[in-house]
């Protein structure tokens, strides 16, 4: 335990230096927010030719928490444009979604891809 004593001379220690009328050379800055949003990740599903479309509505389902309309929707956006958004992630999220629903196309034998990119 410290004593008193002690804690009183290491306030000392780092008292300022003050001028004759009191003041200190010391400025107050603000602090910069501690916290700052993580950078988000698009998952994108990407179009061919092979994969069933009750496969791609079945995978966006399954991994990305979509009704059977909303499912739907995005797999004919896939097939007319060539890709789209399944969903905004954290990047570990994102790269995970993205291997998982990799591996589940290619164990049901489908060339089904997704990949990742930076938002903004
Ligand atoms: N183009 C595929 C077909 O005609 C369907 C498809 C949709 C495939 C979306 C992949 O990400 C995809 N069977």
């Amino acid at each position: 335990m410290h004593s008193r004593r002690q804690i009183q001379l290491t306030f000392n220690q780092n008292r300022p230096h003050e001028h004759a009328d009191g003041s200190t050379d010391l400025v107050v800055q603000e602090a910069r927010p501690a916290l700052q949003a993580p950078p988000l990740y698009k998952v994108l599903m990407l179009n061919d030719d092979y994969t069933p479309m009750d496969f791609v509505v079945e995978v966006l389902e399954l991994f990305f928490g979509m009704n059977r309309e909303a499912a739907t929707k995005v797999m004919l956006t896939v097939h007319t444009e060539g890709k789209a958004v399944c969903g905004l992630f954290t990047r570990d999220i994102a790269e995970t979604k993205a291997m998982q629903v990799n591996q589940y196309a290619k164990e049901s034998q489908h060339p089904l891809l997704c990949e990742i990119e930076k938002d903004g």
